[in-house]
């Protein structure tokens, strides 16, 4: 059932931070109507970022894609709200920026897919695997958004 405290996991990547990003990402989170529950600024180790992508591990990317998520420090988030994974990879655009549309972060900010700026969990139940592994509940900080009646109906 659909419910407003879901969550999602999201990584602006390191090409993302290079290039000067993460205002213009989180801003967007934010605008929509998002809420930020976590937040961190890490180099991120290659055994998380292997455990990270270990239903990729056969792929013949694989290990370069470890190598690319380690090759400068990264942005992990939470974000919660109503159909917030679901949405986040609207939001986000496809995989491949050249499918992606126009609007979405990598549609505006990216041009290939191994440097695709972002990440967003594909599933509810992804995204509760992914939050469990970048971050300790004791970081996922519970308030009250002012907000919040201004956005739900
Ligand atoms: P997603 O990030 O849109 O969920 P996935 O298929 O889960 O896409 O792939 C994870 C990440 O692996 C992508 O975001 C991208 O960085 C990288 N990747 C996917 N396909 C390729 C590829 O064909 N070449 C290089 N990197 C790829
Ligand atoms: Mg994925």
């Amino acid at each position: 059932m659909a419910s407003i405290s879901e969550c999602t996991f999201i990584a602006i990547k390191p090409d993302g931070v290079q290039r000067g990003l993460v205002g213009e990402i989180i801003k967007r989170f934010e605008q929509k109507g998002f809420k930020l529950l976590a937040m961190k600024f890490m180099l991120a180790s290659e055994d998380l970022l292997r455990e990270h992508y270990i239903d990729l591990q056969d792929q013949p990317f694989y290990a370069g894609l470890v190598t690319y998520m380690h090759s400068g420090p990264l942005v992990a988030m939470v974000w919660e709200g109503l159909n917030v994974v679901k949405t986040s990879r609207v939001m986000l655009g496809e995989t491949n920026p050249a499918d992606s549309k126009p609007g979405t972060i990598r549609g505006d900010f990216c041009v290939q897919v191994g440097k695709n700026i972002i990440h967003g969990s594909d599933s509810v139940e992804s995204a509760e695997t992914e939050i469990n592994l970048w971050f300790t509940p004791e970081e996922l900080v519970g308030y009250t958004s002012c907000a919040h009646q201004w956005i739900y109906e």
